[in-house]
């Protein structure tokens, strides 16, 4: 059926018929959320995985400072870190007919079905701070993340450093099961302990990169632990380890202090922790990268550019000597 003249009938309709079926496909299509009757901007969808950690609002916060300040209208959907709500949302992205999808894959199987359609719509997508296992590559534009197989690596490199030769029981608090930085955390911490024989991870159990997950599971490894000696936590993010610490302290231990304490994100909580000597160390993961992301897709749309594959942001570590000074300049960007 031609929308713009209606359905073709035996004689044709009158001419006012016509007009006033032609607003009404256009009203309809306007409604169903096919490109909005233009502002002119562009209109990017962003499948975010939820709010579970400081450093995830942060991401958000900033995407939304990075989208205004090129002018593009970005809509945010929260998923409450279930990849089915992912999926939802970006499909209703596809049938707003947007031109471009953010998405940060709350795991990393399972995205090729929604990623054809994206392709079959036109429209470009590039992943965020995670990365997806798939065998068609050319299913996403490119992806903003850091390398977190490294990030595992300076994390367990420095906890080497610090047991110096001797006996260190490690408890580790890894991410969400199935999210590659999960899965790749793990992999580079794992590689750089196993250069020594005397540091050794003796538990590990998904905290799902939440406070309030972590603390439980810190608080059954602790009873479980009964009295052996703990020489310290690998928490695969910051919030992750601040539950931890709230665990350990009401068990009557010493984070900071008689507890090592390494982790991943770089978020101000855990500098403020640093301060008060409950903290040794954390690995910097910045939370921009919307605005790589965006400037990537602006190029994409207006010349055809096709950027790199991954483009890689940087992993700092972070230790108490920069703490305060660290944490004032974070606070105002968290
Ligand atoms: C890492 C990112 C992780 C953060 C957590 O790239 O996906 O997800 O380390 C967040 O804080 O939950």
């Amino acid at each position: 059926m031609d929308l713009m003249t209606g359905p073709k009938t035996k004689g044709g309709r009158g001419p006012m018929k016509t007009k006033a079926l032609t607003a009404l496909a256009v009203v309809a299509l306007a409604l169903v959320g096919c490109a909005k009757p233009g502002d002119g901007r562009m209109k990017v969808g962003f499948a975010q995985i939820g709010s579970e950690s400081g450093w995830r609002a942060a991401e958000t916060n900033t995407a939304k400072r990075e989208a205004a300040s090129r002018n593009i209208d970005l809509s945010i959907a929260d998923a409450q870190q279930r990849q089915e709500n992912e999926i939802r949302a970006m499909r209703a992205f596809i049938a707003q007919r947007v031109d471009g999808i953010l998405l940060a894959p709350v795991v990393s199987t399972g995205w090729d079905g929604v990623l054809e359609e994206a392709r079959a719509a036109k429209i470009p997508v590039v992943l965020m701070d995670r990365q997806i296992q798939t065998e068609k590559p050319d299913l996403y534009l490119s992806s903003v993340a850091a390398d977190s197989v490294h990030e595992g690596q300076i994390a367990g490199d420095w906890l080497v450093r610090k047991a110096a030769g001797k006996p260190c029981r490690v408890l580790e608090l890894q991410g969400t099961v199935g999210a590659s930085v999960a899965i790749d955390r793990k992999k580079g911490f794992d590689e750089a302990i196993a250069k020594t024989a005397n540091v050794r991870i003796v538990r590990t159990q998904s905290g799902d990169f939440t406070r309030s997950k972590a603390k439980e599971v810190m608080e059954s490894f602790v009873k479980a632990e009964q009295g052996q000696p703990i020489c310290a936590v690998f928490a695969h993010n910051d919030d992750m380890m601040i539950g931890a610490i709230q665990a350990l302290e009401e068990a009557g231990l010493k984070p900071g202090q008689s507890v090592l304490t390494i982790s991943i994100d770089g978020v101000p909580d855990i500098f403020k922790a640093m301060v008060d000597g409950k903290a040794n160390a954390t690995v910097e993961l910045s939370p921009n990268m919307a605005g790589p992301a965006l400037d990537l897709l602006i190029a994409y749309k207006k010349t055809g550019k096709v950027p790199p594959k991954w483009i890689k942001t940087q992993s700092k570590l972070y230790e108490p000597d920069t703490a305060q000074a660290e944490y004032d300049r974070r606070k105002a960007l968290y």
